[in-house]
């Protein structure tokens, strides 16, 4: 038996923190894209600097109406994020700190507070070196998109077809079919899937045919959609009657998982565009009830409200066809991910995947996950010390072995396949 207090446990922190830094990762969720798609792949200081995590926290500083904002272009919304969060006080927040971070690891010294130089750094490099410099540097072996046919930018990439890039795998968006199924249905009568925008047999035969042609053309590794919390299932309400008509049924023939991102209030002030969402309590019963009644199908879990994160592992012990991944978006902040870590390690042992990025620009996936696995490597090395008191040591093997589960390993074997 080892006490508290043996020196050993301190090279055992060490080790974990080796372990976890040196993994590669499995990125399962982001908003980045291969770079043959061009100009939607986003990257470099002023993009970084309109991130909407940074607008929603520069608005904190100014009284410029928001439409005046909207106005200026890219350059011009990234000065005033620059001086409200960078050069008039100290850049605390998660995401400010991030483009500290991104920077120095870069190679850059933000503290000269010289932006014009910064801008000048990053023109001289073309998309292609640099995702491959972000990846490297984020140790990042694997990116999942973010892929919807509905977006009207996006579609005509993968409809032209290009040669892709394997660093770069696509998940399947379906946001507008469960969430607003008129629109939906007009763009699926368009494209010439559907007939009439009932939710009757035929149409779903429609939606079906759709999913089965785009989850092909786009290779997808698993499907995915975002919901508020006022998302019920089973009812009678459109997003029910498309899940049981068309997703479900086509997730179960396909075998692709489907990932349900929960508890988004979408547009909370809508004046602050993609900045101005917010976060609800959700009602796990609804994913309760589609892991019960649907064994057959895999599904994959995270929610926003931090108060929703405890009955979200219970639910994950009693479904093994649920899988609970991330620290999203409003929980991405150290200090939540650490408590949810801890405590999904403590429930789930190794059967959950803690991180994905969400990154939106390229650079920010080397701030993302060298904060996340920072806190992975301390709750980690708290558990395998925990571990040492109760009588079981883990050699360096094991230590790489149960990392790799974490980084993407337990994600990829419940996609079913390599990525
Ligand atoms: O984290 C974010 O950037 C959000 O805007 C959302 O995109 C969210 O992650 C989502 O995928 O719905
Ligand atoms: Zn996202």
């Amino acid at each position: 038996m080892i006490s508290r207090e043996d020196p050993a446990l301190d090279s055992l922190s060490s080790l974990v923190e080796r372990s976890v830094f040196s993994a590669p990762v499995f990125d399962i969720h982001t908003h980045l894209f291969d770079p043959a798609f061009g100009s939607l792949l986003l990257w470099g200081i002023d993009e970084q600097l309109v991130y909407h995590y940074l607008v929603a926290e520069a608005f904190r500083y100014h009284e410029l109406p928001y439409d005046a904002f909207w106005r200026l272009s890219t350059r011009q919304q990234a000065d005033l994020v620059w001086k409200y969060l960078f050069q008039e006080r100290s850049p605390l927040s998660e995401a400010a700190r991030g483009v500290v971070t991104s920077l120095h690891r870069l190679g850059l010294d933000p503290r000269e507070r010289d932006l014009p130089a910064l801008r000048k750094w990053f023109a001289d490099w073309k998309a292609e070196d640099f995702a491959s410099r972000c990846l490297d540097l984020a140790g990042i072996r694997s990116v999942c998109m973010t892929n919807s046919p509905f977006d009207d930018l996006e579609r005509p990439v993968w409809e032209r077809g290009f040669s892709r890039d394997p660093r770069f795998v696509a998940a399947l968006r379906i946001d507008p079919l469960l969430v607003a199924w008129p629109d939906a249905a007009s763009r699926l009568r368009d494209w010439g899937y559907i007939d009439c925008s009932d939710i009757d047999g035929r149409s779903m035969d429609g939606c079906r045919r759709f999913l089965v042609d785009w989850a092909k053309r786009i290779q997808a590794r698993y499907v995915m959609v975002s919901l508020p919390p006022t998302f019920r299932y089973p009812d009678n309400g459109p997003t029910s009657q498309v899940l049981d008509g068309a997703v479900l049924p086509f997730c179960r023939e396909s075998g692709l998982p489907l990932a349900l991102m929960i508890g988004v209030k979408r547009g909370v002030n809508p004046a602050l565009r993609l900045a101005g969402d917010g976060v609800g309590r959700s009602d796990l019963s609804a994913l309760e009830h589609l892991c019960g009644a649907h064994p057959e199908v895999r599904f994959c879990a995270t929610v926003l409200a931090r108060e929703n994160q405890h009955e979200l592992c219970v639910l994950a012990r009693k479904y093994r066809n649920l899988h609970v991944f991330g620290c999203w978006w409003f929980t991405n902040v150290p200090s939540i991910i650490e408590e949810m870590t801890r405590m999904r390690l403590e429930l789930l042992g190794l059967s959950f995947t803690p991180q994905h990025s969400d990154a939106r620009v390229l650079d920010q996936v080397i701030y993302k996950w060298e904060h996340s696995r920072r806190v992975i490597a301390r709750v980690l090395a708290e558990k395998y010390r925990d571990l040492a008191c109760a009588g079981w040591r883990v050699s360096e093997a094991e230590i790489q072995q149960d990392v790799a589960e974490l980084l993407g390993g337990a994600f990829q074997r419940f996609l079913g396949g390599p990525c």
